[in-house]
């Protein structure tokens, strides 16, 4: 049987593998949500997908789509998310940088996708650990690579619906944009652990990203990071 895959995608390391999957298997068309920024790839509204495009494909499968699949899309074909973290702890935004701040478990999770955000059954999933010296940036390259290996391994089974899916254990917990956004302001005054203070700049350390800052006397935002190093 012919079987045929759309992936959407906002993310470049996501398009590249889904350029890899369609290499691999074949019948795997590519394309961005209105919120992505990839070149040479095409978009789509995904609160308005017509008819034909769901007519078209019998899986859809989101990785590092930011666009949420709507009801009627859900409803009319089959759609998978793979989510870069460890369902259902930090389902949402940016999850190892919640997962180093609070200890909770990190990886991939691949899963059915329901009307909520990272919620649905999940097909399979790998705990990544992380080390005490990770960054964001150093947590999100060990995810990237544990989630092209995951999927490679599990694309011919989920595109064949070879799998047994199961009901998250609890609802776990959910992370947005904002919440992201009101830990990256660091308050001078704040008293805690040092170790805390440790956790959350790693958390927010992610390459050249500007994430963590204070307001400098001047009422100017300074932007701050960590770099680590592991002795040999
Ligand atoms: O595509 P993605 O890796 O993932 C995000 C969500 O975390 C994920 O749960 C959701 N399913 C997906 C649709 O969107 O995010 P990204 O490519 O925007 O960013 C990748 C990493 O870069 C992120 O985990 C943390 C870091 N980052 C990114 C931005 C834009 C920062 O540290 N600061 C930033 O301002």
């Amino acid at each position: 049987m012919n079987r045929k895959t759309l992936v959407i995608t906002d993310n470049t390391y996501a398009k590249s593998l889904a350029e890899e999957l369609n290499t691999l298997f074949g019948d795997v068309d590519i394309a961005q949500s209105q919120t992505g920024q990839l070149k040479e790839v095409s978009r789509i509204d995904v609160s308005q997908v017509a008819r034909s495009v769901i007519e078209k494909y019998d899986l859809v499968i989101s990785i590092h789509c930011k666009q949420m699949f709507p009801k009627h899309l859900i409803e009319s074909v089959r759609c998978i998310n793979v989510h870069p973290g460890f369902n259902p702890y930090n389902r949402g935004w940016y999850p190892q940088v919640f997962s180093i701040i609070d200890g909770s478990a990190s990886g991939v999770t691949i899963h059915e996708i329901d009307e909520l955000i990272d919620h649905g059954k999940i097909i399979v999933q790998k705990k990544i650990e992380l080390t005490e010296w990770d960054t964001s940036g150093s947590a999100y390259k060990k995810i990237m690579k544990a989630e092209r290996q995951l999927l490679l391994e599990w694309f011919q089974r989920i595109r064949d619906e070879e799998y047994v899916a199961s009901t998250p254990h609890s609802e776990g917990n959910l992370n947005l944009k904002k919440d992201f956004d009101g830990i990256c302001k660091i308050q001078l005054d704040e008293i805690g652990p040092f170790r805390c203070f440790l956790d959350r700049l790693r958390a927010l350390t992610h390459q050249n990203h500007r994430n963590a800052y204070f307001i400098s006397k001047t009422g100017k935002k300074v932007f701050l990071s960590l770099q680590l190093e592991l002795e040999e």
